[in-house]
């Protein structure tokens, strides 16, 4: 690492990972990579001051017992709870609909859950009615922990328009100033978890890459719905953009 991009790293923040850098650099000089262990160790990521976590929709709904269970979806619970005391800047999303949105089958007579349809803004995935606003189904589920959460964007609450993304409404116009906020803060650098992979969560990282934050999404913290290999196909194309797959294990939770 030259001195340039030394600085650049370290107004980048992720100390930790500077660290890592360094050691490795050092390690090279040396011509030893040095203690295995030690070497993984240090390469975990310690989120700092410019690194967010963004937990997207772990609300009842998509959980066992809700409307749109995700398989497995309460299995991202205990994880997020163990890494989020790492964050300093936690930020939580909600799927929010009104009662007949748009997005749901039961407001398109003749079609059923899981076909799609085309709106004004394009193609729609149809879903069981889920999350209407005040609902116990859309209430975060209680076994989350994370009391030290700055912010709930609710997202999907126009009745014509769903919303996937925590950034953008699915017109791709309506933005949900999420990114104006994370920019006013100074976050930089963010990790994504939380239900589901295939959809909430992939076009929320996907559009964090396109609004140029350095995108992670902690791949044992979500989980997917799955229609037709859609995870697959989520993953494929989150890596097609930058977006880098980590694990839980990967944050230095200390
Ligand atoms: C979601 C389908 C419909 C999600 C939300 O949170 O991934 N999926 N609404
Ligand atoms: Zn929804």
């Amino acid at each position: 690492m030259n001195r340039r991009s030394f600085l650049r790293a370290l107004s980048a923040g992720c100390a930790a990972m500077i660290g890592a850098q360094l050691a490795d650099a050092a390690a090279a000089a040396q011509g030893s990579s040095g203690p295995r262990g030690m070497a993984r160790a240090q390469r975990k990521i310690k989120p700092d001051r410019n690194c967010a976590l963004l937990i997207i929709d772990v609300q009842n709904c998509f959980v066992a017992g809700g409307t749109l269970a995700v398989k497995d979806g309460e299995a991202v619970v205990p994880v997020i709870n163990r890494i989020a005391p790492a964050f300093g800047n936690v930020i939580l999303t909600q799927d929010w609909h009104t009662p007949g949105h748009v997005s749901f089958a039961s407001a398109h007579p003749g079609h059923k859950p899981y076909e799609t349809v085309t709106l004004p803004y394009g193609k729609q995935v149809l879903w069981p009615d889920h999350c209407v606003q005040g609902t116990a189904d859309a209430a975060l589920d209680q076994d989350l922990h994370v009391p030290q959460a700055a912010l709930i964007i609710r997202k999907g609450f126009h009745p014509e328009v769903d919303s996937y993304s925590a950034f953008e409404e699915a017109d791709r116009k309506t933005p949900t100033g999420l990114a104006g906020y994370l920019r006013e803060r100074g976050i930089e650098r963010l990790f994504v978890a939380g239900l589901a992979t295939d959809f909430c969560v992939a076009w929320t990282a996907l559009d964090a890459r396109k609004a140029g934050f350095d995108t992670y999404v902690i791949a044992d913290a979500c989980r997917g719905i799955d229609i037709d290999g859609s995870v697959a196909a989520a993953w494929a194309k989150l890596a097609a953009h930058g977006v880098k797959r980590i694990q839980s294990i990967d944050i230095d939770v200390a």
